[in-house]
């Protein structure tokens, strides 16, 4: 056998073991919607494959370099990203609660933001006692998958890569050696990474028209790199109703519930909102608020503040198992981005399939509520909508200034009540700052903690001490 057809029967070969492996012993364990016990588990897959001198004794030098030493001699920066796989209990739309499996404590997991070259260094940690394994497979990573496979309750694992590729990536759990990989992620253990350009984000350009003598002309405005920055990841729920993950509902794509950022309606307004513009808490100013209240605390519903004529970037990421069609009400999407090529410009309506990303960049012109849906109805109805509010639609400006809430008017609410934290990526060489930051999100007590540490604000402890509203 000459070396080639030799290769190629050795592909070949862990093509079809794999497959029976996964194939039966996974998915069919799954159809039946029985918990996945791994320790049942007759044949180690990513051993087998070892064993056979798989993957990589067929390409030996195919994968990058991953060891930290080496990278870190570089010369390159070294971003740390610790990540901890924890099952917790969080809440769902309706006053129930489901079993979640977050990074960090949190759906989705913190936001990796690098910049292109960069060299990450991931260290994932699963505390003694934690329910299961669990693995992190990197998106933004170019390296053999071994890399991502599971490491045991009171284990930690480290690897390192270098970022090459500018964009939005997805990062997710693999599951137990792959096995229960849909439910980890489903559960809510997927979070995003932004590789930032190394040259820097580009200018926006926006095609308009104007008048003049009676003659319409094109008209281009130029905006800065620099913008006010946000992230949205979409996601499905799939549970049975005592809250657990339901295989037979992901595998017959049967969605319990449609999130953005880990919640159903999680950007709309809320009762505080309603106050100040109906002067009444109950009078809903949006059609769905069902995180409505203080008493939610980092659960309550929050609208996203833009101003207007302000270059707004969005990294969105579909981490679901349905497509994205990412539209804005009342908007186009000026300029639609992947990697960094830009795909896209004035268009209405941008696509996204399971596990891709991209970069939206807009200006909100007019004052007013605009509200980004997938515009998949079933999708659309059952959470993905989110509300911004851009520049001061309602005329708030006087009543704020004479209330004493601020002592000028303000070009976005995000002055007076901040946006939400989960919304809001990391800093990076082109990000305007928000004005304030508060805490929102599907967070566990001891992930708010660390978010009111890190300077955000806890409206429900701020709001109650505001001055009334006349
Ligand atoms: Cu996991």
């Amino acid at each position: 056998m000459n070396k080639r057809i030799s290769m190629l029967f050795t592909v070949t070969a862990v093509a079809v073991i794999a497959g029976a492996l996964f194939g039966s012993t996974y998915t069919q364990t799954q159809m039946n919607s029985q918990s996945f016990d791994v320790s049942k588990m007759n044949v180690d897959a990513i051993e087998k494959i070892h064993q056979m001198g798989g993957l990589s004794f067929v390409m030996p030098s195919a994968f990058a370099e991953t060891d930290c030493g080496a990278l870190e001699q570089t010369g390159r920066n070294i971003v740390e990203f610790n990540l901890l796989g924890q099952s917790i209990t969080l809440p769902i739309m309706g006053g129930k609660t489901y079993s979640a499996m977050t990074f960090n404590g949190q759906v989705p997991g913190p936001t990796l933001r690098v910049t292109q070259g960069d060299v990450v260094k991931m260290t994932l940690t699963i505390p003694e006692g934690e329910v299961t394994g669990h693995g992190n497979d990197m998106h933004s990573s170019q390296m053999s998958a071994g890399n991502f496979d599971s490491i045991n309750p009171g284990e930690t694992k480290t690897y390192c890569y270098i970022a090459e590729a500018p964009g939005t990536f997805k990062y997710h759990c693999s599951g137990v050696h792959l096995a229960g990989m849909d439910q980890h992620v489903l559960s809510g253990m997927y979070g995003m990474t932004i590789v930032d350009p190394i040259n820097g984000y580009k200018k926006l350009a926006v095609e308009g028209t104007s008048v003049s003598n009676g003659k319409v002309s094109l008209e281009r405005q130029f905006y800065d790199a620099d913008a006010l920055e946000f992230t949205f990841q979409y996601n499905q729920l799939y549970l049975t109703p005592e809250g657990n993950y339901d295989a037979e509902a992901m595998f017959s794509h049967q969605n319990t519930a449609t999130v953005v950022n880990g919640m159903q309606f999680g950007y709309v307004p809320n009762g505080v909102h309603n106050a100040i513009i109906k002067g009444d808490a109950n009078k809903n100013i949006f059609v769905a608020q069902p995180w409505n209240g203080l008493d939610l605390k980092q659960y309550q519903s929050q609208a996203l503040f833009v101003e207007n004529n302000q270059h707004v970037r969005l990294f969105i990421e579909n981490q679901g198992n349905e497509p994205v069609f990412l539209h804005i009400v009342g908007e186009i999407l000026d300029r639609v981005t992947q990697g960094n090529r830009v795909q896209s410009g004035a268009t209405e309506t941008w696509s996204l399939g399971g596990s891709q990303g991209m970069i939206v960049d807009l200006v909100f012109e007019e004052p007013g509520v605009y509200a980004q849906v997938n515009h998949d109805y079933a999708a659309l109805f059952s959470g993905a909508a989110s509300v911004y509010v851009a520049g001061d639609p309602f005329g708030l400006n006087p009543r704020l200034v004479n209330a004493g809430i601020i002592p000028a008017p303000v070009a976005s609410y995000a002055y007076v009540f901040g946006n939400p934290s989960d919304a809001v990526p990391p800093v990076g060489k082109n990000s305007i700052a928000h004005p304030a930051i508060n805490v929102h999100g599907l967070y566990s007590d001891e992930a708010v903690a660390d978010k009111i540490a890190n300077g955000a604000l806890p409206l429900w402890d701020i709001v109650p001490t505001l001055p009334p509203i006349p």
